[in-house]
């Protein structure tokens, strides 16, 4: 027996009974209760008793996650393609001969190329998954990863990043006062949060929303505004200016711990409540009304996607994130908590920018992208990621250096990336492709080698969780079904092979097994896995913490923020006007309505579970609400299938329209992440009603994190005739 196969062995069948674990189906990150019996899981359900998420579950907990171990559809073993690529056909193989082949492939793309030429995708470091695929690549010499938090989180975290703030999921909703919540859909996004939200007003709490859309939590609030898609940075420094100029913000915690706040202020001055009415249409009388509002603390700030992966996201980000700093709401009990996790833990993102980890510094400047976005990219990038359609750009033009293998885990980038079409011609000029999934999706379908992945019931998990503080343990609860195989059983038999090839350049894998890893990850904490296992987590005590500088070259929050300017970028927020308001006369007379794409649903997890029942009778069809006054003008009906199509995009989709009034009447919506398991291969589907198949992934990108824009895109919405 090799080391890998001991390793395997020790997952072991699971006794029967009922175990605490942890729901990693989406970041929410659910304490759950798994009952096995007889090896399968037969309920999967909320944990009560779980400190930090108090009993909150959704119906992508209860059915997904058994549905995606035990579903009809779910691969059990490696495959490789039997006809042409995309052809559909298919052969089942060992892992051995799988992962023989995938060594033999990627060593000669290495040789022919250079190993840079070899890239991952995953969706992003918050799994074990996507760290160790990261170290796999490091491992065989290249820096190159893609991950899809340009079209989610990044703008966020960069912002953050740039002045210091580690304040991700540390919103303390519990012990507020006020919640300011700005493009956040909670109550389908996020039942913990949503149930935090709800209790909190039920206790007196005031709840400040800021979305075009009229959200359920805009139905319960005390202010909603509603900005048109993409100004909300004038309205954030306009919110600013009247904190500034009432003398609402907080001068102590200003004085004692802000940079750059004189230039703040000038900056803010620039946008009176007046001037951000026009920008933003809210009203100047909210606008202050806000201000006022927020400021009387503490506040919490809950922030989502509806601000983030937009080409200004980033300034967006940083407008908002001074008007926390100032109100003085950074580690104020019930404002934004900066993490606290235990010392002596390491994260995900601790491991991708550990010294020991890493590339030399020659072979991290090739980073794809790094150049360009070098707050999002390489070596000082926030999870030292590449810039995804740039190494869409490198497979099919060669610049600036061929990409030609890709080995993708965990994310179905056929789906959800931008421009579906020109994601679909770069694999096909790939000389390998590998998919690591649970069932066959439209990316997999490209593929030469799809292996098959073990799911949230089967893979053991330590992560950290913030806003509880709590460790939070996933646990093994059944042996994976079929030949599933975790991350680091692909990864460490596959370098094994690399090694014997010659083709290992460092070896940045050291763990032999899950559990070594996760033990890892704990460090010197003093939490022993042995008791995350008893209940699935720990919470961490509150531990008294002498004040502790941000990580900055200031040390202090930086409004003014340094890197930014080291960087070439504008170091203060600044408001741009989004792309919808800067075409010309006839491209809006052509494309007349306001395209906002990802709305959730409560069935789907963006691509996933797409063939299952229970989830396809909940949401049927792929859906664009539009305002039932253009709808009339128009001349269409609710139940009209419709083709979307976007200005700069090459493709279109079809939806089915389906009459709101909750956003204004130049605003469409619609969701993302459809496919159609039951279509063709290999498009099933992807080309037809996923929305992506409409939208450009070609710039203008934000220029500190490289997100395009994913909402507020101009469009044109037809009947389909049959
Ligand atoms: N059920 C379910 N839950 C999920 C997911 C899922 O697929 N399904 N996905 C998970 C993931 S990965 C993510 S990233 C989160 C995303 O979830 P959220 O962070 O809640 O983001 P969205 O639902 O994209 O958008 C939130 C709100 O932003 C608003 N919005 C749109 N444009 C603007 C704007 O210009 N300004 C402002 N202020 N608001 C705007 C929209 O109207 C919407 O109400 O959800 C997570 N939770
Ligand atoms: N137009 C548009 N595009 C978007 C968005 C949008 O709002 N609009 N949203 C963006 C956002 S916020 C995000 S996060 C991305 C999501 O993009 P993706 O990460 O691609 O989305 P998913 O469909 O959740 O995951 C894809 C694959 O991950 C695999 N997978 C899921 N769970 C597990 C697991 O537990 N273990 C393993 N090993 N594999 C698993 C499944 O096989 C699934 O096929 O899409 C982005 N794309
Ligand atoms: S919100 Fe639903 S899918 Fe997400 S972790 Fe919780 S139960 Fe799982
Ligand atoms: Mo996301």
């Amino acid at each position: 027996m090799t080391k890998t196969e001991v390793a395997l062995a020790a997952h072991g069948p699971t006794r029967d009974g009922i175990y605490g674990t942890t729901c990693w189906e989406c970041s929410t990150c659910c304490g759950a209760l798994a009952t096995v019996r007889g090896g399968r899981v037969v309920g999967f359900a909320p944990n009560p008793d779980h400190p930090y998420s108090k009993g909150a579950f959704c119906i992508k907990g209860i059915r997904g996650a058994p549905g995606i171990t035990y579903g009809p559809n779910r691969l059990l073993h490696p495959m490789r393609r039997a006809g042409g690529r995309g052809e559909g056909k298919w052969r089942r193989i060992g892992w051995d001969e799988a992962l023989e082949e995938m060594a033999d492939r990627l060593c000669e793309v290495g040789r022919k190329y250079g190993p840079p030429a070899i890239v991952g995708a995953t969706s992003g470091a918050f799994f074990s998954r996507s760290v160790i695929l990261a170290l796999m690549l490091r491992s065989i010499g290249s820096p190159n990863w893609m991950i899809n938090q340009d079209l989610c989180g990044g703008c966020r975290a960069v912002s953050a990043r740039a002045m210091g703030l580690d304040i991700a999921r540390g919103e303390d909703i519990a012990r507020t006062r006020c919640a300011l919540i700005v493009g956040r859909n909670s109550s389908i996004a996020d039942p913990v949060e949503w149930a935090a939200l709800k209790a909190a007003k039920k206790r007196g709490a005031r709840l400040i929303v800021i979305d075009p859309k009229r959200t359920q939590a805009a139905q319960i609030a005390d202010l909603w505004l509603a900005p048109r898609v993409g100004t909300d940075a004038a309205l954030a420094l306009a919110l600013v200016n009247v904190m500034i100029s009432e003398n609402l913000y907080d001068k102590g915690f200003v004085a004692a711990n802000c940079h750059g706040f004189t230039q703040l202020a000038e900056r803010a001055a620039q946008l009176p409540a007046e001037l951000a009415e026009r920008l933003t249409g809210v009203p100047a009388r909210q606008i202050a009304a806000a201000a006022r509002m927020y400021a009387d603390g503490p506040s919490a700030f809950v922030s989502g996607h509806g601000i983030d992966a937009f080409s200004a996201g980033v300034q967006t980000f940083r407008a908002y994130h001074s008007l926390v700093a100032i109100s003085g709401n950074i580690d104020r009990p019930g404002g934004n908590l900066r993490s606290r996790m235990p010392a002596g833990m390491r994260s995900y993102m601790d491991l991708l920018h550990m010294a020991e980890f890493r590339l030399p510094p020659e072979v991290e400047a090739v980073t794809i992208g790094a150049d360009r976005f070098p707050l999002w990219a390489g070596s000082k990038g926030w999870q030292t990621a590449c810039h995804n359609p740039s190494v869409i750009e490198a497979m099919l033009t060669g610049r600036p250096y061929p990409v030609r293998a890709l080995y993708a885990s965990g994310v179905n980038i056929l789906v959800t990336y931008p421009d579906t079409a020109r994601t679909m011609a770069a694999l096909r000029t790939l000389d390998f492709v590998a998919v690591a999934t649970h069932t066959m999706t439209p990316t997999a379908e490209h593929a030469d080698l799809v292996l098959p992945k073990t799911t949230t019931l089967e893979e053991e998990e330590v992560s950290f969780m913030p806003s509880g503080p709590t460790v939070l343990f996933t646990r093994a609860v059944v042996p994976p079904q079929g030949e599933a195989r975790s991350e680091l059983d692909i990864a460490l038999p596959l370098l094994d092979k690399m090694g014997q090839r010659q083709a290992l350049v460092h070896q940045l894998v050291p763990w032999r097994s899950q559990r070594e890893f996760n033990a890892y990850l704990l460090g010197e904490s003093g939490i022993r896995i042995e008791d995350l296992e008893r209940f699935g987590y720990q919470d961490v005590p509150a531990q008294p913490r002498a004040p502790r500088p941000f990580a900055t070259p200031s040390g202090k929050i930086e409004l003014y923020a340094t890197v930014m300017e080291q960087a070439g970028l504008d170091p203060l927020p600044a408001y741009v006007a989004p792309g919808h308001e800067r075409l010309s006369p006839e491209m809006v007379e052509r494309f007349p309505l306001i395209l906002i794409t990802g709305d959730r649903e409560k069935s789907y997890h963006h691509s996933r579970f797409r063939d299952q029942a229970w989830a396809i009778k909940v949401s049927p069809h792929p859906r664009l609400t539009m305002h039932p006054d253009t709808a009339r003008a128009m001349g269409m009906e609710d139940g009209t299938w419709v083709r979307l199509e976007v200005a700069g995009g090459t493709g279109s989709c079809r939806l089915l329209l389906k009459l709101s009034d909750a956003t204004p009447p130049d605003v469409v919506n619609t969701g993302m992440g459809w496919w159609l398991p039951a279509d063709l291969a290999p498009t099933l589907g992807a080309l037809d009603v996923n929305v992506n198949a409409a939208l450009a992934y070609a710039g203008p990108y934000d220029p500190a994190s490289g997100s395009p824009d994913i909402r507020g895109l101009r469009c044109r919405v037809m009947p389909i005739v049959n």
